[in-house]
């Protein structure tokens, strides 16, 4: 028997971003595993990831494997299989007529990071400026309010710490972020294994809150608030770096009259963080070197701007930038590494103006005959992971909307597709990974072939570009080109075969240090804590200690952050997750469970404007009281009612950004009999 081992990358929307070891024997692959060597997984996969790349993943029997048309009703998932020219040929003919009746912007265009590899991620945008469609803005549905917060301060939401750097820190301050779940080798290896005082702030007690020294369990959306009075202990005790202000800020002589009344008092009022906690916190992170973490969580909040805006002034008061130690974190874009992701998109091929949508309208917009007569939905699966569901599952339902879908698996929003085009999954193509964490360089190996005609996203989009006969030869540009243009941009002398070879490489020994000249990409060149820009979009100055009400009438503030069995939606359909997941639960707090006469794995109601979902009942006090937990990611047709907990979210949006305030739903509960 002959055994290979094949190094690689999983491309999933995760922090960790694993090395990968596959182990093929006689020519055939028998197990996907973490690779022993990588620095981040050590050689374990996390559990949805081993079970599905083990499971799901590799089972041609559950794979999409051929282009399919609709022959039923929308919604109800009768195919016919077809063959890829008429699949082409259908689509090219109803785009055209699209085109003709309504106009370039009436093709709408979802996209997230279902894959987060360069080309299979942005190479297909350029069919789509070419065409000149309207994009269904991708960062509404999960970050953009923290894109838009930290780019008024900063000047950059994606130029973070080198996580390497935390062998220097004294302080980790985790905030709204939970790795335990959504980067879970963070949690297992780089949180225990740095010397720091870890802080996490958090209204649910999940296991790296737990295992933190200081855990700051405050009411949803009283972040601002509970920021500032940290910096109001920070003021009071002589704790701010006065030198590091006046050299690299603008505007906190206005920030400083409003730090008066933010006593760790009313600080404890507003969020139900313990005075001493704030105080004790306050003190640990201002001595520093500290880190400061910034959860997607965090800003998905009706006031998440503003959040992200106060809880970014932490590190600029206190100096904990530009030194080893020290940073703050959101995301990484590729930074140093040099990869221009952008030149993938080909914006240069838009003929029209550009189009964009916040995803809190697309069920809107889709149900509008003039404004939606085509629907592509690629490396996304909305109808599971979109607010307002039900409004959304009615729209997609249209006979007249001509929707396409393109995925691995046949999702809920498959269901609802007059085309399905098969994707080929990340084991199966060439492409380039660029952690959002770690600043390593990763390689995605292909080791086996697709199932059936599944093809790669760049692939099935050049065909499309054929079968509308545009003529511009960036929309077939081969993958091996874009691969050697992107590692030569890096300037980091290292070709794809070579990166294959090694699956990751980590370009520097030592740890980067961000923003170590002291300069920021703002229009002043300092933070901006007073921001022009802000105020010319009509938001405040400067930052402000805002909380959001607590909810009235007994109703509960319903978060639904990432599980650890799932990727968003990704594996709702991995028999072994669900499995893992059994019936959709939700997580009450002891007082809210006795007042509403709820026991552990009662069947509970939980109901708004929008509708209801029995779900079963855990209590604990891992949550506040007035808050309610239940997971995203859950597939529809899975589950007794057809809806997953975006049936009850009502699509409200954040301060800033146009983006998703998932975590600002409020629900009734009730006993279900
Ligand atoms: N209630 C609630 N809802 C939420 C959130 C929340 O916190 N609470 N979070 C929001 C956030 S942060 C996000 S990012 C969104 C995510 O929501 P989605 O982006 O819709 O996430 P997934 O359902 O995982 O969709 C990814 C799809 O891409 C497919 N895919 C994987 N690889 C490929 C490939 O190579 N090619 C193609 N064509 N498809 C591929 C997968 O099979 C999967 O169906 O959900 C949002 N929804
Ligand atoms: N296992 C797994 N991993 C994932 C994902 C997944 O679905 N599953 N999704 C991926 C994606 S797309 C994303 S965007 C990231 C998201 O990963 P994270 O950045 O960790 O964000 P969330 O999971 O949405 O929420 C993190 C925490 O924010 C908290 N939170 C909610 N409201 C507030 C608030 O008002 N204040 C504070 N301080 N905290 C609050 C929640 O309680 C939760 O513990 O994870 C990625 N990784
Ligand atoms: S999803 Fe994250 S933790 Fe799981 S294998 Fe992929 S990168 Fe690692
Ligand atoms: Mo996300």
């Amino acid at each position: 028997m002959s055994k290979e081992i094949i190094r690689t990358t999983c491309p999933r929307d995760c922090y960790d971003s694993c090395g990968i070891a596959v182990i093929k024997r006689d020519g055939a692959v028998r197990k996907v595993l973490g690779d022993p060597d990588h620095p981040v997984s050590r050689g374990a996969l996390c559990g949805k990831c081993a079970l599905a790349y083990n499971g799901s993943w590799r089972d041609p029997a559950q794979r999409l494997s051929s282009p399919l048309r609709r022959a039923g009703p929308k919604g109800e998932g009768r195919f016919e299989a077809i063959s890829w020219d008429r699949a082409l040929e259908e689509i090219a003919g109803r785009l055209n007529g699209v085109l003709r009746d309504l106009g370039p912007a009436a093709i709408l265009q979802a996209h997230y990071t279902g894959t987060c590899t360069q080309i299979a991620g942005s190479f297909p945008l350029r069919f789509f400026n070419r065409l000149g469609a309207t994009e269904v803005d991708p960062d509404s549905i999960c970050n953009n309010a923290g894109h838009a917060a930290l780019g008024y301060l900063y000047g950059t939401s994606v130029h973070g710490f080198d996580p390497k750097t935390a062998r220097d820190s004294a302080c980790i301050l985790v905030w709204g972020a939970n790795p335990s779940a959504s980067a879970p080798h963070a949690h297992k290896h780089w949180l225990p294994e740095a010397p720091a005082t870890k802080i996490v702030v958090d209204p649910i007690r999940h296991e790296t809150a737990a295992a933190a020294d200081l855990h700051l369990q405050l009411f949803p959306g009283s972040d601002a608030a509970l920021a500032f009075a940290l910096l109001h202990v920070m003021a009071r005790d002589g704790l701010l770096d006065l030198d590091y202000l006046e050299r690299h800020t603008t505007g906190w002589d206005e920030v400083e009259p409003l730090l008066a009344g933010c006593t760790p008092a009313w600080g404890e009022q507003v969020t139900g963080v313990p005075r001493d906690l704030i105080e004790r916190a306050a003190r640990v992170y201002a001595e520093g070197p500290s880190l400061l973490w910034l959860g997607q969580g965090l800003q998905r909040q009706p006031l998440g701007g503003n959040i992200m805006r106060a809880c970014g002034l932490l590190p600029a008061a206190t100096g904990n930038l530009g030194k080893p130690g020290c940073g703050i974190y959101y995301l990484n874009g590729a930074g140093p590494r040099r990869i221009r992701g952008d030149r993938l998109a080909g914006a240069q091929l838009r003929a029209v103006p550009e189009a964009s949508i916040s995803h809190m309208d697309l069920a809107d917009h889709l149900a509008d005959p003039a404004r939606a007569g085509a629907f592509f939905c690629w490396n996304m699966n909305v109808a599971a992971s979109a607010p307002r569901q039900a409004e959304l599952l009615t729209a997609l339902a249209r006979e007249d909307l001509f929707t396409v879908a393109v995925d691995l698996f046949q999702t809920d929003t498959a269901d609802y597709a007059d085309i399905v085009l098969p994707a080929a999954s990340f084991l199966e193509f060439d492409d380039l990974m660029v952690p959002y964490f770690n600043l390593l360089l990763s390689a995605q190996v292909k080791v086996m072939e697709p199932p059936g005609d599944a093809l790669p996203n760049q692939e099935i989009f050049r065909r499309l570009s054929r079968a509308m006969g545009f003529e511009e030869p960036e929309l077939y540009e081969t993958d091996q080109a874009l691969l050697d243009g992107l590692l030569a941009d890096s300037g980091l002398g290292i070709d794809f075969a070579a990166l294959s070879e090694a699956g990751t490489i980590d370009p520097w020994d030592v740890p980067r240090i961000t923003f170590a000249d002291g300069r920021f990409r703002t229009p002043s060149g300092r933070i901006e804590i007073a921001s022009a820009a802000a105020e010319a979009d009509g938001h405040p100055r400067v930052p402000q200690p805002l909380s959001d009400p607590r909810p009235e009438g007994g109703r509960l503030r319903l978060l639904s952050p990432a599980s650890k069995w799932l990727m968003n939606d990704s594996y709702g359909n991995e028999p072994k997750v669900r499995a893992q997941l059994a019936e959709v639960g939700v997580t009450l707090h002891p007082e809210d469970a006795a007042r509403l006469g709820v026991g552990d794995g009662d069947r509970v109601e939980l109901s708004n404007e929008l509708g209801g979902l029995l779900m079963t009942a855990r209590v604990s006090d891992e949550v506040p009281e007035g808050v309610a937990l239940s997971h995203k990611g859950r597939w529809l047709k899975h589950e007794a009612q057809g809806g997953n907990v975006n049936l009850l979210n009502p699509g409200r949006r954040t301060d800033m950004g146009e983006s998703s305030a998932v975590h600002g739903v409020e629900v009734m509960a009730r006993l279900a009999l």
